[in-house]
């Protein structure tokens, strides 16, 4: 299948999800086009089925706000054309769906029929989405779009809750290259952060207010007043002075590496000994899986989707959102109990095989495939 990729290029978990998916599709034998503003993170290395596309976006004095969505939507026009693609999937709702829905128009009027795939991943829902400024168009391009899909079954149940959703929704979980995501031995960096056999403690965010970064510094301080202890921040954005200004007040600092935002992933997950994760609200918890692959046990809130990934007990366990005492609990008892604590890494370990990339992708090119088939029955009648 010749397939067209649109998503944001950026460290969000929507732009990941979408870039892994079209590397593996690519690994099958489809074409794969990616269409973004940016060369996307994780797209790092060539590869012979693979195309990028830039959608530049020409400015004017006149604009206060250069129209991006008019610039995406004519270089799918072009992508779609000149490729000869047959299916745009788009990652996050917003605008990615309303652009291919004008995409399609544009070039339906062309004599060309293109269906378009929407994936829902969570804040395009949960928080932007739902904004009055926004919902209606959110409501109409999902319900014109040819397939939808969620992360979660919460963010499936979500969207029939805050919209008026007129179609099936399918859940397509998020899914983990096991190989990639494989705990390896790596002791000069272990040593190097943890030089006196201090336990490691890991977040990975874009710091956002939704991901709650506050409260992973709290249950850290509790675990360090505990034991020896290091955490990992790893990410950037708009909460970090606050986490740092609270490192400060808590006497945590030298404890608390700001790591930035690393492509190294797996190294990093390699050596930590607990993934902490208290979001306010997280369609699936992305990175949480990406721990579980490499052995590490989570520790996170019990908002949104995180409850389908993490089993308390099994492979982590959670706290109600803002239980900072629960979730510190949980950590210190884990970590305390080394038979306990080898138990749940095999545990978290086992449940990331259940979202192997290998059971996921091709889910979604049974969705591709009912969706141009379903396209073909509509043209012959
Ligand atoms: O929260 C992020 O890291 C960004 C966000 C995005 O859409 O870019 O991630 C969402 O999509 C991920 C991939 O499907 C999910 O694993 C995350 O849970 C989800 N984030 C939220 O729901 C807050």
């Amino acid at each position: 299948m010749r397939i067209g990729i649109v998503c944001y290029p950026t460290y969000g978990g929507s732009g990941v999800l979408a870039t892994e998916l079209g590397k593996a599709l690519a690994d099958k034998g489809h074409m794969v086009h990616f269409i973004t503003y940016q060369q996307p993170v994780r797209l790092n290395a060539f590869h012979a089925n693979i195309y990028y596309h830039e959608v530049q976006v020409p400015t004017y004095p006149l604009f206060d706000f250069p129209p991006y969505e008019s610039a995406l939507s004519s270089t799918m026009v072009d992508v779609i054309l000149n490729q000869k693609l047959d299916l745009l999937h788009v990652h996050y709702a917003i605008p990615h769906a309303s652009t291919a829905y004008m995409a399609k128009q544009i070039v339906a009027k062309q004599g060309r029929v293109v269906p378009f795939i929407t994936t829902l991943h969570g804040t395009d829902i949960t928080l932007v989405g739902k904004d009055k400024t926004y919902a209606p168009v959110v409501t109409f391009s999902i319900n014109e779009s040819d397939a939808i899909t969620a992360v979660s079954e919460n963010l499936r149940d979500e969207t029939y809750k805050s919209f008026q959703i007129e179609k099936e929704i399918s859940v397509i979980y998020n899914f983990v290259d096991t190989q990639r995501f494989s705990r390896r031995n790596l002791p000069h960096f272990r040593q190097a952060i943890a030089p006196n056999g201090e336990k490691v403690l890991l977040h990975v965010s874009n710091f956002r207010k939704v991901k709650r970064v506050p409260d992973v510094v709290k249950i850290f301080k509790q675990v360090r007043d505990a034991m020896p202890a290091k955490l990992l921040l790893v990410g950037d954005g708009p909460d970090r002075p606050t986490i740092e200004c609270l490192c400060r007040e808590l006497g945590i600092c030298e404890d608390v590496r700001f790591v930035g935002k690393q492509e190294q992933l797996e190294d990093v997950m390699s050596i930590s000994d607990l993934f902490i994760l208290p979001s306010e609200y997280e369609s699936f918890g992305l990175a949480a899986l990406e721990a579980m692959a490499s052995q590490v046990p989570v520790i996170s809130s019990n908002a949104g989707g995180l409850p389908e990934i993490n089993i308390p007990g099994v492979t982590g366990y959670m706290g109600d959102v803002g239980d900072t005492d629960t979730m510190a609990k949980h950590a210190i008892h884990l970590l305390q109990d080394e038979a306990l604590l080898a138990r749940v890494r095999h545990g978290a370990w086992e449940q990331a095989q259940r979202f192997h990339i290998d059971n996921i992708i091709p889910q979604y090119e049974a969705l591709y495939e009912q969706v141009l088939q379903n396209q073909r029955k509509a043209q012959l009648l």
